[in-house]
């Protein structure tokens, strides 16, 4: 397929810049595992010049801090807009540079373009509040923005993460300097184009890519940003937050990794949890913080469960992210297509039954079957760590406190699924499974009103909804004697 490709440069104060040392990274299509474009390789220079920038405009009597509140509400949904009208341009660009098939991509997209509304919608309703008093004081709160906010993303739903972390920040009325992942950066570049012609003013948003350990790092430390947004590894969110603390205490929210449990009780509709438990794991090639990674399926079921799911994997198409029929297509690069191999050896090793898959699909690019493991026990390595590629793994169990100990007894805490149509038993494990979210007779269903975020090591702070709000802001508490 071949598409325009139309911005490969740093973009920093509405303009776009080559890097200060001259460099520039390749951009790899994991479809063919070949180059799409070289771009510019922003470093701490870059970084620095971003802050000025973006100081300037966060000035109290800067045009974005005096905008109405329904004018920076305006400006975010047309930029909403903006996303919709190039829907047709962005998605093959999201699918070209990241794998995932062409209509997940315009999926991606339409709930992009709703996340900007729903935020947009927000800006005039950020409210303090008046406090109880003596007769003669007054109290209120202001929730002011926080500053200039570092945000760093992940390569897996590009546009989407960076809709996530754009929206919320401007709707409080922050600047932001954000870091695509340097494996997926071309929408992001895309979309600040986007942002300009929406009429932001210049520096209120940059989007610099680069390298993690050069250009991520340099956001972290940073004495003179505010605030860092991060969706990534646990490993790279230890850092940041570490990174955080030593520079300027600046604020930290992170959604990090997972190993969801997808539960599937007796009284499950066999067909109806096969098909769940299926898109839990394999969508998006199963590159899903939120992956039902944990399949516990009760004894009853189990032999029938491992039958049906094998039937309906086996019909699953790996190939062409632009081929309509495909519901596959690459892991993201040449890194995770080997961790991944080397998790599925791991599985075998380790002593569970590889039912179906396993192995690479074609010659070129990274494509791996989809791969079902039974057997799975609660000590082995793909029952414990994130693997972040097509693999399913089984775990059989009997009683419900056990289940619900199994289910717990892990670093993570993102999401969590349950399906049974007994009332009493979803309610319990929903008060009782240690997970940001709880999906009972659904699996990762993520809305804009209702906050998203991890328990333990998947992270802290939350995204979406109102909640997300929380992340961008002070409270600042105003006392007024009244003499
Ligand atoms: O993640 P990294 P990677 C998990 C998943 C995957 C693993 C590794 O298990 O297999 O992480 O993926 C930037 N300072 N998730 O290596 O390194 C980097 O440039 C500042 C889960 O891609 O965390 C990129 O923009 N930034 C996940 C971003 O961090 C740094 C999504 C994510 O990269 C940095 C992706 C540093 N020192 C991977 N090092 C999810 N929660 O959805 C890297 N980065």
């Amino acid at each position: 397929m071949n598409i325009e490709i139309k911005y490969t440069q740093i973009f920093i104060n509405n303009e776009w810049h080559k890097a200060d040392n001259g460099k520039t990274f390749s951009v790899i299509n994991p479809s063919t595992g070949e180059e799409i474009c070289q771009v510019e390789e922003a470093s701490e220079v870059d970084v620095n010049k971003a802050v000025e920038v973006a100081r300037k405009a966060f000035n109290i009597n800067s045009p974005w801090r005096k905008l109405e509140p329904a004018t920076r509400g305006s400006l975010i949904r047309k930029f909403a807009s903006l996303l919709r009208r190039d829907i047709d341009y962005l998605s093959k660009l999201e699918t070209l540079n990241n794998g995932k098939p062409l209509e997940e991509s315009r999926g991606d997209i339409n709930l992009s373009a709703d996340c900007m509304d729903y935020y947009a919608g927000w800006v005039d309703k950020i409210t303090g509040e008046t406090i109880p008093s003596g007769h003669d004081s007054f109290i209120y709160t202001r929730h002011e923005p926080i500053g200039i906010c570092g945000q760093i993303i992940p390569w897996n739903y590009p546009i989407m993460m960076l809709a996530w972390k754009l929206g919320p920040a401007l709707a409080c009325g922050n600047v932001i300097i954000l870091k695509p992942a340097e494996q997926t950066p071309l929408t992001a570049l895309y979309c600040a184009a986007l942002i300009k012609e929406a009429g932001f003013p210049p520096g209120v948003v940059n989007i610099l890519p680069g390298d993690g350990p050069i250009c991520g790092n340099a956001i972290a430390t940073h004495k003179h940003i505010d605030k860092i947004a991060f969706t990534g590894s646990v490993e790279t969110g230890k850092k940041i937050q570490i990174a955080a603390a030593q520079s300027n205490l600046k604020r930290v929210s992170l959604e990090l990794g997972g190993k969801s449990p997808l539960i599937i009780c007796e009284d499950a509709d066999l067909d109806f949890a096969v098909n769940l438990a299926h898109r839990a794991i394999f969508t998006n090639a199963a590159q899903n913080c939120t992956a039902g990674s944990r399949t516990f399926v009760h004894t009853k079921l189990y032999d029938a469960f491992i039958a049906r799911s094998i039937e309906l994997t086996k019909k699953r198409i790996v190939g062409n992210p632009f081929d309509a029929n495909t519901k596959q297509g690459p892991q993201i690069n040449d890194s995770q297509f080997k961790k991944i191999l080397n998790y599925i050896e791991l599985g075998k090793k380790d002593g569970a039954k590889l039912e179906y898959g396993g192995e690479r699909v074609g010659d070129k690019g990274y494509f791996i079957q989809p791969t079902i493991f039974s057997d799975v026990q609660d000590h082995m390595k793909i029952a414990r760590e994130e693997i972040f590629g097509p693999v399913m793994s089984i775990l059989k169990f009997d009683s419900y406190d056990e289940v619900i100990e199994r289910a717990n007894d892990t670093c993570f805490g993102l999401g969590a699924g349950v399906i049974t149509k007994d009332l009493t038993r979803s309610l319990t494990f929903a008060q009782q499974l240690q997970a940001g979210s709880v999906w009972i007779n659904d699996y990762d269903v993520v809305c804009n009103q209702a906050p998203f975020g991890g328990y333990k090591q998947s992270g802290h702070g939350r995204e979406l909804g109102r909640y997300g709000l929380e992340e961008y802001y002070e409270v600042k508490t105003v006392v007024i004697k009244l003499i």
